[in-house]
């Protein structure tokens, strides 16, 4: 569909959480370095258009599995950054009270099943989502993201093996930044497109530009309506590019500056807005003013987490079951 057939609103809102995916990013790795994070970060810098036009497909009450690289699953299912950030910086206004860090953030009120550590983990947990949703009758859809890594875990092939077993309401989306850690694609996995491996399993499999946020939104939306009708499941394989190291103070010497450089060439956030000035009619002052609104979410973000308390040591042990965080209804 042409950029111009959408309306001005559902392409700003699209910018919008792109970049409130970037900045929370580069907030958090700037945090990080100042002190306010302890621990790991995985940044998905350069990966915003899958998390972003994916979640754009799914309504409120579907449900999603997100991956060690899901602060923009998060944002984009409509976690809340500041929430996010007091996570990060584990304190207990974060979303597990500040003890379980990026790889575990959770919200069941917005869908959000979690975060993983566990290459692939989500995987069957949205097919065990679907499965409820089929059983309970109920047109809700699962999805599941995951890293092209993962598909070459048994995991993934078991999960979509049950699923196009039993037509579940769930949908892959392969996030393919082209390296699990420091492997390429080339040295993990027999064939470059992931997608094929759908047809395995008796669904349909799609490969589409994983850095076109408009892409990977018609693909999704297309795989939500067949799935929400009973069709059953789908892979879509988002082909993209993590911008930054696996993780942050990676020495990155598996890749070349060139092929880096090309890649930002191609970034989705800076690109998507070039279009909205160039082929939509966006007025450049109503993108700057959302620019600036970002920001603004950001600096509360940061302010929110910084002043919040950390968990007192006494209470290491409660929440270790979930039940003072919402619960296991979804
Ligand atoms: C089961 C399991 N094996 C190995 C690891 C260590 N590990 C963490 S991230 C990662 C790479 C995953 O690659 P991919 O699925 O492509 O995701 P990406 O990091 O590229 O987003 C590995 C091997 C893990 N966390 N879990
Ligand atoms: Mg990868």
């Amino acid at each position: 569909m042409p950029i111009t057939d959408y309306s001005t609103e559902e392409l700003l809102s699209l910018y919008r959480q792109m970049l409130t995916v970037r900045e929370f990013e580069l907030r958090a790795i700037n945090e990080r370095r100042a002190g306010l994070i302890p621990g790991f970060i995985h940044s998905c810098v350069g990966q915003e258009a899958t998390a972003v036009g994916a979640c754009a497909a799914l309504a409120p009450s579907d449900v999603i599995t997100s991956t060690h690289r899901g602060h923009g699953h998060l944002v984009a299912k409509g976690g809340e950054p500041k929430y996010m950030m007091a996570e990060l910086a584990a304190r207990t206004t974060g979303y597990c009270g500040g003890k379980g860090g990026s790889l575990h953030m959770t919200d069941f009120n917005l869908g959000i099943l979690g975060a993983n550590g566990i290459v692939g983990g989500g995987i069957p947990i949205a097919v065990g989502a679907a499965l409820a949703f089929q059983q309970r009758r109920e047109p809700r859809v699962a999805l599941a993201f995951f890293g092209d890594g993962a598909t070459n875990e048994g995991a993934f092939h078991e999960a979509l093996n049950l699923a196009g077993l039993w037509k579940l309401p769930v949908l892959f989306f392969c996030e393919n930044n082209l390296y699990g850690e420091g492997t390429p694609q080339a040295k993990q996995a027999p064939v470059a497109d992931l997608a094929i491996r759908a047809s395995s399993y008796a669904m349909p499999g799609v490969t589409v530009d994983g850095n076109d946020v408009l892409a990977v939104y018609e693909a999704t939306k297309a795989a939500v309506a067949r799935a929400r009708a009973g069709g059953g499941p789908a892979l879509i394989e988002g082909k993209t590019y993590r911008q930054r190291g696996h993780y942050e103070g990676d020495p990155m010497v598996y890749r070349s500056k060139a092929e880096m450089d090309e890649w930002k060439q191609r970034d989705p956030v800076s690109g998507f807005r070039a279009r909205l000035l160039a082929e939509a009619g966006v007025a450049e002052a109503t993108i700057v003013a959302i620019e600036q609104a970002v920001q603004a979410v950001l600096d509360e973000a940061v302010a929110f987490a910084a002043s919040s308390p950390k968990p007192a040591p006494e209470t290491a042990l409660e929440g270790v079951y979930g039940e003072t965080h919402g619960g296991l209804v979804f």
